[in-house]
């Protein structure tokens, strides 16, 4: 492409600083260096996540950062070395890395690279330089994905290749919300046919949830939100009924346990809160409940909780965008996509210009949205 080899002048949304929403920004792009790719991206969701990082709840970050995890793009030039895609490619950027190498990657059974920010810091890439500049001034990654910027810089461990028919304005929800719920209930809890489940926190994530569990045969799915304008979305998707805990004197655990007896065969908290993941595990079955924490509460955050709920035989798991290995995972789900085996299309609530990402952040923050997408 005309732009190889150079830096790329383009638009971005830059976080200045903890409380201040991203501003729309002219920044520089470096050149991907070895094992780096540079990405033109075409359309990128906002998730709570982001908007967790414009609040400082997010755990290690630098600013000024340019967040965005979400996201589906095309490459425009390669650095050397580079082998997994080439200019011109569809891709996802990979919010949990898949360096292939370590540990993690390497076992079978977990998906948590130790490239990851759990591990260590994203905030540069792996050889601790960053490729963003706005204003004189070095701007920091985030996830290594960072799409809230026309173009951007990932390592090869971040990115996978899909398929070249994939609807990029559709597609960039695989790279977190959809993956990271759906994921949540038919991997890490299997939830089995004829089960019942319990959702807490009816979001993105928390409504992708809800299409896994009914597409793994769940009988009864209940939704729990504050939110009643949450509820029609939830029960189009597959949601038996829902609750809000506004609406009770008792607590929403004791509810759920008369609701169904002795409790749901499988809890989910989609949250990100303590309150509510205790409630979410006391909600599960005694003797057989599974409880899934997806939502991750504000770093320092310290579980606390009676160990009788765990003696009487509950479980209490967590997953990790679904506890998908992403770079091996994505293709086959975009092609799912792509032969209408999952419909994840009814999370997009908006459609917006990347100019008006404010106005996304905005929708979010007032519960009126389930994802916007911006468009480059
Ligand atoms: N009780 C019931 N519902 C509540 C409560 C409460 N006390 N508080 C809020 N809610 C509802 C809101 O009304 C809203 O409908 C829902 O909970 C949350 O939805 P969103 O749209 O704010 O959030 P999502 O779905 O985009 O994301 C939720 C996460 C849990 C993924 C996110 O917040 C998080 O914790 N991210 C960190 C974990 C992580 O890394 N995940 C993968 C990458 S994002
Ligand atoms: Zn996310
Ligand atoms: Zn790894």
């Amino acid at each position: 492409m005309a732009t190889a080899g150079k830096v790329i002048k383009c638009k971005a949304a830059v976080i200045w600083e903890v409380g201040k929403l991203p501003s729309l920004e002219e920044v520089e792009v470096a050149l991907p260096r070895t094992h780096e790719i540079r990405v033109k991206i075409v359309a990128t969701g906002i998730c709570r996540t982001d908007d967790h990082v414009v609040n400082g709840i997010f755990p290690n970050i630098d600013y000024p950062v340019i967040v965005g995890h979400e996201g589906a793009g095309i490459v425009e030039s390669i650095g050397p070395e580079v082998t997994c895609v080439k200019p011109g490619d569809k891709v996802i950027p990979l919010c949990l890395p898949q360096c292939g190498e370590c540990a993690s990657c390497l076992n079978p059974k977990s998906n948590c690279c130790l490239k990851t920010h759990f591990c260590q810091s994203q905030n540069l890439m792996p050889d601790k330089t960053g490729r963003f500049t706005c204003r004189g001034k070095q701007v920091y990654h985030f996830l290594w994905t960072s799409t809230f910027s026309e173009y951007t810089v990932m390592p090869e461990a971040s990115i996978v290749k899909i398929d070249d028919d994939a609807p990029l304005e559709k597609v960039w929800l695989f790279g977190c919300g959809f993956s990271t719920g759906y994921g949540a209930a038919i991997n890490t809890a299997k939830v089995e046919p004829g089960s019942t489940c319990a959702v807490f926190g009816l979001g993105g994530v928390g409504l992708s949830v809800i299409i896994g569990c009914k597409a793994a045969g769940a009988s009864r799915i209940i939704g729990v939100d504050i939110n009643k304008e949450k509820f029609a979305k939830a029960k189009e998707l597959g949601a038996t009924e829902c609750i809000s805990p506004n609406d009770f004197s008792k607590p929403i655990h004791k509810v759920l346990v008369e609701m169904t007896g002795l409790g749901v065969d499988y809890s989910f908290e989609a949250i990100g809160r303590i309150d509510t993941e205790v409630a979410a595990l006391a909600s599960s079955c005694l003797g057989s409940g599974t409880c899934v924490l997806v939502g991750e509460p504000p770093s320092g955050s310290q579980l606390a909780f009676d160990p009788t709920l765990l003696l009487t035989g509950r479980k209490l798991t967590g997953s990790l965008i679904g506890d998908w290995k992403l770079k091996d995972a994505l293709p086959k789900l975009v092609s799912d996509y792509m032969n209408k085996k999952c419909h994840p299309d009814a999370l997009i609530s908006h459609m917006l210009p990347f100019e008006k990402i404010a106005e996304g952040f905005e929708l979010l923050r007032a519960g009126k949205s389930i994802r916007s997408v911006l468009l480059f």
